[in-house]
């Protein structure tokens, strides 16, 4: 063997390990991916050319071997427990009394962590080596998948550091991260693969490959939970021994935090449940454990799961409930959507009685027929889904059911509709003529990020349209005090209001104004980039297609859209209209967009007190700089209220500027 080779290669595989623990475990890159890839293939080479240079943790090993035929099975040395639950502040409440009963203290420390909802998995480290990792299987019996754990980019086959186990078995979950699961699912539609339902069964299924080269491909990623089997010393508490994983290489929850007492819990519950959209994976609860190990070993266990744990969980985001019917809704596009009648039920926390059915292909997929039992489905603030249909009822009589049918005209005006060829749905073309767009469209120009016109409503615009009195944006700047006070509900005091926030509206800006035209696509920050792009309304409506591809954000479909929207003579006469009726805004300059924190990026979260989040990001960007809602490598500052979560802990862990309230206003003054 050549000893310079040998030499080469551990302090490769060893530079790679700790690009790829920063990568993967610690969401900050060391090195651009071209580095990392020309090391990997220096390290192929060698090993390619001294083969006894290549041992089971080098890097090179991480892309997966030879299939399987079978998964032999493990035997869990320790079993694998499960949790019990809490559904409610007065189960935690519950539990907390058992502990101190039986402790006989008047309060203790918990440990608080997200649960995760992913698969549970053992990995066991011998001399500081990977050797071993299965499933929970059935908490004593699980599934040998070393080959396919050892694919997983965050697990480290060699621990680092001093004082490590000489066996050391670590428990945890594996899950695949939202954005991850998007992309992978977006990647496996184009090539007419199948798609995976959500992230927690991508995750299983891609640890049940037989083939370990296909779960290396997949984006898993590992949080270590606990220990189980340790020969060695470990600290006393449930928190020091995580942080000693973490020490050695594993990774842990960052939103780990230790409390007294079980108010705390139930705050750190109520914070994250606040944060559960947001975070960057799926998690169906909180987990919530006796901190110090010696009261834990006092508290036992009960049949399959420790006294001395409990999971709060959060409300369930998905229940079955009956389909009634099924609604065709018409938008400001002419998109008409099928909406799902449902029998009311309680998801997430609040009763839903609607659910998006997207379109004809979604219902085909779905198999979906009127009266059918369905499982709806609503994560955070996401419009509420049908997820499937559950096809065996079990006992009692099923409804009968109804095939859903499609409209062939507007179910609003009666005018065609059509699909466009590669589009899913389907479009009225009705115009202004269908009503139902024509409301659409006036809710969105008067909406808050456009025009801003306070008081007129859904209800409001509904009349306005249906008495003829509004016919066009336009026509809203023509409207009479006398003319609104005729409208149902409106006493002459609202017809002034109204009148005068209508008035206020006429002084806008460009970007609002270019947003509220309701162009397909085209969202605030385009309407922004465009206007900072062609600082006219005219010289965007006269720009061509590939002079429009040139701004920020905007491809060849968006630029078609606005070519589309500019080349309709109606669509300028109501942009004279609009400008006649006194519609304005100051004129911009090539510099707006310079300032004082030009070049800028930033992040605003969390809850603010003197104003609100829109107004904070207007003013940052009339000091130049541009904002954004994740944060980056590239994010400048992050300005982070109170109840800021996920977006804190990455600009921690990036080593981004973080400043508060006070700090901003301070800053403003200076700036302003
Ligand atoms: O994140 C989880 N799904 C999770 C599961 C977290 C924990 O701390 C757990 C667990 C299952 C069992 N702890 C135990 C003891």
């Amino acid at each position: 063997m050549n000893p310079a080779m040998a030499e080469e290669a551990a302090a490769l595989s060893a530079q790679l390990e700790r690009w790829s623990a920063a990568y993967f475990r610690d969401d900050e890159p060391l090195v651009p991916d071209a580095d990392y890839d020309a090391a990997m293939r220096r390290l192929q080479e060698i090993e390619a050319e001294c083969p006894e240079l290549q041992s089971p943790e080098s890097p090179t090993q991480r892309v997966g071997s030879a299939p399987l035929s079978a998964f032999a099975s493990v035997a869990h040395r320790r079993p694998m427990l499960s949790l019990d639950n809490a559904f409610s502040a007065d189960d935690l409440i519950d539990f907390d009394r058992r502990v101190l009963d039986k402790l006989r203290v008047p309060e203790v420390e918990y440990c608080c962590e997200p649960k995760l909802d992913g698969v549970a998995v053992s990995i066991v480290y011998e001399g500081g080596k990977l050797s071993l990792a299965a499933t929970r299987g059935d908490g004593t019996t699980g599934e040998n998948i070393t080959a396919n754990v050892r694919t997983i980019r965050n697990v480290p086959l060699q621990l680092s550091g001093s004082g490590i186990p000489g066996y050391l078995e670590v428990r945890g979950e594996v899950v695949i991260p939202r954005d991850a699961f998007d992309t992978m699912n977006a990647r496996a539609e184009n090539l007419g693969e199948k798609t995976f339902v959500n992230p927690r069964n991508a995750a299983a299924g891609s640890l049940r490959q037989l083939d370990s080269r296909i779960t290396a491909r997949r984006p898993l990623a590992f949080t270590a939970y606990s220990v189980g089997v340790v020969e060695g010393e470990l600290p006393d508490s449930h928190a020091a021994i995580l942080q000693r994983l973490s020490d050695w290489g594993i990774p842990i929850s960052p939103y780990m935090a230790t409390v007294s007492g079980v108010q705390a819990c139930e705050s750190y519950y109520e914070q994250l449940a606040s944060q559960r959209a947001d975070l960057p994976f799926d998690i169906d609860g909180i987990v919530f454990k006796v901190n110090n190990i010696t009261q834990q070993d006092l508290l036992g266990f009960v049949s399959r799961a420790p006294r001395w744990a409990i999971a709060r969980k959060f409300p369930a985001e998905e229940v079955s409930t009956r389909l009634l019917g099924v609604d065709f809704q018409v938008g400001r596009t002419g998109a008409i959507t099928p909406v799902a009648r449902l029998e009311p039920v309680f998801v997430a926390g609040v009763t839903v009685s609607n659910a998006t059915l997207h379109n004809p292909d979604e219902i085909e997929r779905l198999g979906v027929r009127i009266g059918d039992r369905v499982v709806v489905r609503r994560a955070g603030d996401v419009i509420p889904q049908i997820v499937s249909v559950i096809q065996d009822e079990g006992q009692g009589s099923a409804p009968e059911k109804t095939r859903i049918v499609f409209p062939e005209t507007c179910p609003d005006c009666g005018s065609d509709v059509v699909r466009q060829e590669g589009e899913a749905v389907v479009r009225c073309v009705g115009g202004m003529v269908c009503k139902a767009q024509l409301k659409a469209v006036i809710r969105h120009f008067a909406s808050r990020k456009a025009m801003d016109i306070e008081g007129l409503g859904d209800k409001l615009v509904e009349q306005l349209v249906d008495e003829g009195l509004v016919t066009s944006v336009a026509d809203i700047f023509h409207l009479t005090t006398t003319q609104l006070a005729s409208l149902e509900r409106m006493g002459s005091k609202s017809s002034e209001n109204l009148m005068a926030a209508i008035a206020d509206s006429r002084e806008t800006t460009l970007p609002r104004f270019i947003y509220s035209l309701g162009i397909r696509e085209v969202g605030e920050a385009t309407a922004r980039a465009l206007a900072q792009h062609f600082l006219t309304l005219d010289e965007l409506m006269a720009a061509p297609a590939d002079i429009l591809e040139g701004v920020d954000d905007v491809g060849p479909i968006v630029a078609q859209h606005i070519r589309a929207f500019a080349s309709d003579d109606r669509n300028r006469g109501v942009l004279s209209a609009l400008q006649e009726a006194g519609v304005m805004w100051p004129a911009l300059t090539a510099q707006d967009g310079d300032g004082p924190l030009s070049g800028e990026s930033w992040v605003v979260t969390g809850k603010l007190d003197s104003m609100s989040r829109d107004e904070v990001e207007q003013r940052l960007r009339a000091l130049g700089a541009k904002t954004a809602s994740s944060v980056s490598a590239k994010t400048s500052t992050v300005l982070a209220g109170p109840g800021a979560g996920s977006k804190r802990k990455k600009a921690e862990s990036l080593g981004v500027p973080i400043i508060d309230e006070a700090q901003w206003l301070r800053m403003m003054e200076e700036l302003e």
